[in-house]
């Protein structure tokens, strides 16, 4: 998977980590190499420019850091480009928790429904799945979908009457019976999006509708798989796409531009025929595989420490100086939470026990943060009536919630400040 871009990239890297120092004019080389790295991987040119664009914006304050090599920072940046290029996180299936979950697999003829739909089956086995076939045209796909169901030993429901929206109705009524609590939808594909097709798969997904609408597409595809996703997706709507045949020579086209340039982020892929051959997917896994794992986990790692260390010298000053706000705070608290439940990581402080901890008001808090736009972020002082309303609204608190936590906040950022100086960094709350 995506070896030319993956051998190109490993010789940008060295000469990157080889400067000792980096002006604009290394800077314009290194992302010229890497504009030609990405277009010759067959990524989309407005995906790879907007690439480009991101990176220098990321590594305009280059000399900031002394304790780093500059080479260090670039790397860590591509890095960072990657992951958000291939979408950030991972996305997850939002199962029902009553009832079951339709995901309907929909793509153009071979590009690997049928099998997929099967890999599904078998990946989810323990949520007790449902195959339907809805292929129609051809008897074979039926045959081939019945094949892998028994193969992989997963029900599927027979076509009735040779009619796909019937055989979809009947899915919903014997799962509900039954109590399936996946039902995966296998169309049939076209060597083109027509008319038809959409007319088809718009009236399957009327009788039944998917909690997920997934793409099909070949990871072999390139820049196609952008055109297919983006003209699906504006005629029927997209969850998300499925790659397959990564375990094939894919240049890393389709996967890296489809995310940003049809605006679909990626669930899984495919990795080989068979029914295990199918992956969650990492943005920030694959982005280490393109840049050669090992060592840029730990580059990233290094740079992140110091980075993490300049920004809390930096709050450090902004609570001397009374000048901390909510943004502050949220960080603060998603840095702290990442040490595991708070209240364990208080129990470690003496005097403190684990009962003590109301994590619940964390949770609150931060959910409240989270519905606040950024200027309100930054200068608390503008929320007022309608606006408190709205935050309790958007994170399930009430408006008293809003003027406790806004008062403690204050009353903290006020307190901090008269004595900040010399003192170390305190959650600014009571806990
Ligand atoms: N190597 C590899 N082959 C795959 C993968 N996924 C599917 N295939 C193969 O691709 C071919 C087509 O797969 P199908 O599942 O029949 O594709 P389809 O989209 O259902 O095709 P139609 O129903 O005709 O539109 C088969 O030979 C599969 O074995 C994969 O991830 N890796
Ligand atoms: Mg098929």
């Amino acid at each position: 998977m995506f070896e030319g871009l993956i051998d190109r990239l490993q010789i940008i890297k060295r000469k990157v980590l080889g400067y000792g120092r980096i002006t604009g004019q290394e800077l314009d080389s290194i992302f010229k190499d890497i504009r030609i790295a990405l277009l010759e991987a067959d990524v989309n040119y407005r995906v790879v420019k907007d690439f480009i664009a991101g990176l220098s914006e990321k590594t305009k304050g280059l000399e900031l850091s002394k304790s780093l090599k500059p080479g260090d920072l670039v790397i860590k940046a591509v890095y960072e480009e990657l992951v958000e290029l291939l979408g950030r996180t991972t996305e997850l299936i939002e199962f029902e928790k009553t009832g079951f979950t339709v995901i309907s697999l929909i793509g153009l003829q071979g590009v690997g429904k049928t099998t997929t739909a099967a890999k599904l089956a078998a990946k989810y086995r323990n949520r007790n799945p449902l195959l339907v076939p809805t292929d129609t045209k051809r008897p074979a796909a039926v045959e081939q979908l019945q094949f892998l169901a028994e193969h992989a030993n997963i029900p599927m429901i027979p076509l009735d009457k040779g009619d796909a929206v019937a055989t979809v109705r009947r899915a919903k009524v014997v799962a509900g019976k039954k109590g399936y609590g996946v039902i995966i939808i296998d169309t049939a594909g076209r060597l083109h999006i027509d008319e038809t097709l959409i007319e088809e798969l718009k009236e399957i997904h009327g009788a039944l509708k998917p909690n997920l609408r997934l793409l099909v597409v070949d990871g072999m595809s390139g820049q196609d798989a952008v055109n297919q996703a983006s003209a699906f997706n504006e005629k029927l709507g997209l969850d998300g796409a499925i790659l397959t045949k990564m375990d094939g020579d894919a240049r890393g086209g389709a996967a890296l531009s489809i995310v940003k340039a049809a605006d679909v982020p990626i669930y899984f892929i495919g990795t080989s025929e068979k029914l295990d051959g199918l992956e969650d997917f990492h943005p920030d896994r694959m982005a280490q595989r393109i840049l050669g794992m090992g060592d840029v986990t730990s580059l990233v790692e290094k740079v992140r420490t110091v980075e993490a260390e300049i920004d809390q010298e930096k709050i450090k000053k902004k609570v001397m100086k009374g000048e901390l706000n909510l943004e502050d705070f949220l960080e603060q608290l998603s840095a702290v939470k990442k040490l595991g439940p708070l209240s364990k990581i208080a129990a470690m402080v003496p005097g403190v026990k684990e009962s003590d901890i109301d994590e619940s008001h964390f949770k609150k808090m931060e959910a409240m943060i989270n519905s606040m736009t950024r200027r309100e972020r930054l200068h608390p002082e503008v929320i007022d009536g309608s606006r408190k309303r709205r935050i309790a609204a958007g994170s399930g608190t009430t408006v008293a919630d809003v003027n406790r936590m806004l008062k403690e906040f204050s009353r903290a950022r006020d307190m901090l400040k008269k004595f900040g100086k010399g003192m170390p960094m305190k959650m600014p709350f009571k806990i």
